[in-house]
């Protein structure tokens, strides 16, 4: 067993994991990450792609900007489109001032993985067996092992940032843990494709369910339809994914998708989840591994890096002044943000999605809705206040 000591041991390399370990070795405080897949793994996986003002800002701050500000595209907000309907845009920019940024969740890692390697940062990737032990005492440790290796990391605090499926938050009693949870009756079947993308981001609203078309650089779009959760990816060739998707936008956007052979194609389930407390003892989650939003919103990204600000500078406070103050706040405080977003994503899910078990009443309420944004400026100014997340709390 090799046995080693650290400050902060932070469980997951995904986003949440090395964001943190970044920002906190450039305040002085080491750490070591523990990566459950190999580096090129966690670099294969298409997610998110597209950014809050403010976690662009984050990372703008945190000196992982420039590559992201050269390639990435500000986008004044999102459209919607709904058949037999008006068109819409959540105009972001027009009513916050601030515009969203579209950069794929792929470059962000790749830029995190960049910059932790170049700063010497500690982290073992495919790390087995991950235990989290005495998480109630001020002296809590980590076991793991890689290849042959057995290892036991101590450390003064534990971040876990496993994703939805890690160890880390069933290492919170069952006792203090507390769990709120939607199971959504669908998916997102997504595929992409090295084609030109639509100019806008675009949620399209059809009664035989929702498409909508995503994008990551000029010559490569992501495009996504809501597929029954028993389906999966056998059920769908290309040209039954194009012929959904095209049918579910309007005819003038569908005429203008260029639609080609799909480079990767998986389908994500829906799911609702917060797990709270965020921190328990000397352990503190962080993104997935306490909270999951759908993808309508765009938001799990981007609370992963409210909830790591808030955690960085609780640590660089206890660190630097002695003070527990921001810990002892970490999971009210990145909870409120938490519950902002799930309410958001909650509510377009249920606006822009065909449910199977819906009546004629839900429907009227969906369009009720739909019209308030096309004739109200004080809906639309709250759907571009929520869409852009809530600010970083002081
Ligand atoms: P991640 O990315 O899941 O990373 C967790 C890491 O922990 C590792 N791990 C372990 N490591 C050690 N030991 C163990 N036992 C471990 N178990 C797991 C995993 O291998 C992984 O590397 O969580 P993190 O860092 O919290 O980041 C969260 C984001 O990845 C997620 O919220 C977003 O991708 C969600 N999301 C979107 N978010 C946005 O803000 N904007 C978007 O446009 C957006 N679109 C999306 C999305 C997610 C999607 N899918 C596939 C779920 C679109 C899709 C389709
Ligand atoms: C994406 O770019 O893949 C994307 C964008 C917005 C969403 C979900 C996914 O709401």
């Amino acid at each position: 067993m090799h046995n080693i000591k650290t400050q902060v041991t932070i469980i997951g390399g995904g986003p949440a994991g090395l964001t943190l370990s970044h920002i906190l070795d450039h305040a002085g405080i080491e750490n070591i990450v523990l990566e459950r897949q190999s580096k090129e793994h966690v670099l294969s996986r298409i997610r998110a792609g597209v950014l809050e003002p403010a976690a662009a800002q984050l990372l703008r701050d945190i000196g992982l900007g420039e590559r992201m500000d050269a390639n990435g595209k500000s986008k004044d907000g999102t459209k919607i489109v709904w058949q037999d309907r008006p068109d819409f845009f959540i105009d972001t920019k027009k009513w916050t001032g601030q515009p969203m940024m579209a950069y794929g969740q792929t470059n962000i890692t790749e830029d995190l993985y960049e910059a932790r390697e170049r700063d010497g940062a500690q982290i073992y990737t495919e790390a087995k067996g991950v235990q989290i032990h005495d998480i109630d005492t001020s002296d809590p440790s980590v076991t793991f092992t890689q290849g042959t290796e057995q290892y036991k990391i101590s450390s003064d605090y534990i971040a876990g940032c496993d994703g939805f499926h890690g160890p880390s938050r069933q290492a919170i009693p069952t006792s203090v843990r507390k769990e709120y949870e939607r199971v959504y009756p669908f998916g997102w079947l997504g595929i992409m494709v090295e084609k030109p993308p639509l100019e806008d981001f675009i949620y399209a609203y059809h009664k035989d369910g929702m498409a909508m078309a995503a994008q990551r650089n000029p010559m490569l779009s992501r495009y996504y339809v809501q597929v029954p959760t028993s389906d999966s990816i056998d059920d769908w060739s290309d040209q039954r994914f194009w012929d959904t998707l095209l049918h579910r936008f309007p005819e003038e956007l569908s005429s203008k998708i260029q639609t080609g052979p799909s480079i990767e194609k998986s389908i994500a389930p829906l799911r609702s989840f917060v797990s709270e407390p965020m921190s328990f003892g000397t352990l503190f989650l962080a993104g997935d591994a306490a909270h999951i939003v759908p993808p309508t919103g765009a938001k799990g990204l981007n609370l992963a890096f409210s909830d790591v600000y808030y955690l960085s500078r609780a640590l660089q406070h206890h660190y630097s002044e002695g003070s527990d103050h921001y810990l002892e706040k970490y999971s009210e405080m990145a909870l409120r943000r938490v519950w902002a977003a799930e309410n958001t994503s909650w509510w377009l899910t249920k606006l822009l999605h065909y449910f199977p078990d819906e009546d004629k009443f839900d429907q009227k309420i969906r369009e009720n809705d739909y019209d308030l944004l096309l004739t109200s400026e004080d809906h639309q100014r709250a759907l571009a206040y929520e869409y852009i997340g809530l600010p970083f709390e002081d």
